[in-house]
């Protein structure tokens, strides 16, 4: 062969969405769900947008430590969490409270970690969380890792993964993508792209047209979902997830999604790189209004569901803030001992200055 000709395999991102704005749903890629799980879904929903309010109020008030609010992204969050199987792993990152929460993770231990207590960060046999990352990307590799350990066990369970699209552009996205397409391990990546990475838009982030097409590189099926619609979201995973337990390998899902608040309470502020128009915009598709008009159409949801649900959420979080703040203060040599099986010698020592400075 005098030319070498090489044929690149290609393969076209397609975007998933089932409900429209107006509340209908296309019945032939309609999820199998019964009444109660609808109802269920929207429960989630709602319920997390009003813990959303409310830890962000008790983060100004000083009651909790680093918060990323969520609001917007419940659809997302809600819809792919409900897809798994209890025995399947989340791997998160930051703001991916509602995931493990909704997975088994008590809330007043997600309070806890956000306070930086360790207790928040020790989570309880039959939880398959990991802790939220704050490194981006870097659970991106851990996915991989947790998923070939289910592997080589011969489980049939999946791990699932979260990050943004600022995450999409780091290099333990790449590797983790690449280990899990190549061992063909039983992991669903979601990128959550809400638009920014902090303050910087996607388009600067990125010179790919997609995110989604990125897994192509890496021999891994690759979709693009409406991420502010739950019934969409719930599917991808489902999909995904069963192509994951079938030994089919990973799934990368790229949710088109976003935050209606600040990054952090950390101090951004998006009016200094966000328009009121793309807010007005976004905000038509809110993925709980949608999905409200859908269930009001078969008599599944009132507004005595709302208020209820409302105010469950309401006492829930006292509660669980409650039962955080009265959880005992760290010490250094709890911190110490949560760490070795037997701790070091020149560890003893310290914990031994710290017992008698903290009066213990
Ligand atoms: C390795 C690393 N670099 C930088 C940071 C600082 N940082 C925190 S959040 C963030 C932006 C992340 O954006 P994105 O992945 O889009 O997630 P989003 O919060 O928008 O969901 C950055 C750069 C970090 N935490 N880790």
């Amino acid at each position: 062969m005098d030319k070498a000709s090489y044929e690149v395999r290609t393969n076209k991102v397609e975007l998933l969405s089932i409900l429209s704005l107006d509340g209908t749903v296309n019945k032939e890629l309609m999820p199998n769900l019964s009444d109660d799980q609808l109802r269920e879904l929207m429960r989630r929903m709602v319920f997390t947008r009003t813990w959303d309010q409310r830890a962000i109020s008790l983060q100004r008030q000083g009651r909790l430590g680093f918060y990323a609010p969520v609001s917007g992204q419940e659809a997302s969050m809600v819809g792919s969490e409900f897809a798994l199987n209890k025995e399947d792993f989340v791997c998160p990152g930051y703001r991916d409270m509602p995931q493990i929460v909704w997975h088994g993770l008590p809330m007043y231990q997600a309070f806890l970690y956000s306070k930086g207590h360790q207790h928040g960060g020790e989570v309880p046999e039959d939880v398959n969380v990991l802790m939220p990352q704050i490194i981006i990307g870097a659970q991106i590799v851990q996915s991989a890792g947790v998923a070939m350990g289910l592997k080589k066990r011969g489980k049939k369970n999946v791990v699932i993964t979260y990050t943004g699209d600022g995450g999409s552009s780091q290099g333990d996205f790449y590797e983790g993508m690449n280990f899990a397409g190549a061992f063909k391990l039983p992991v669903i990546f979601v990128v959550q792209n809400n638009g920014y990475a902090i303050s910087t838009p996607s388009s600067k982030q990125t010179a790919a047209e997609t995110i989604a097409q990125k897994g192509l590189a890496a021999g891994i099926k690759s979709v693009q979902v409406d991420g502010m619609d739950v019934l969409a979201m719930y599917k991808a995973v489902q999909d995904a997830a069963e192509r994951g337990r079938n030994g089919e390998g990973a799934t990368l899902i790229e949710a088109i999604t976003y935050r209606f608040g600040p990054h952090s309470m950390s101090g951004d502020d998006p009016t200094k790189y966000r328009t009121k128009d793309e807010e007005s915009e976004w905000a038509l598709k809110d993925p709980i209004v949608r999905f409200r008009k859908y269930l009001e159409t078969k008599n599944l949801w009132s507004e005595d569901d709302e208020k209820n649900t409302i105010e469950d959420a309401k006492q829930t979080v006292a509660d669980q803030i409650k039962k955080a703040e009265s959880t005992a203060k760290m010490t250094i040599p709890d911190l110490i001992d949560s760490m070795f099986e037997t701790t070091p010698p020149h560890l003893e020592e310290q914990k031994k200055a710290y017992l008698e400075k903290e009066g213990n």
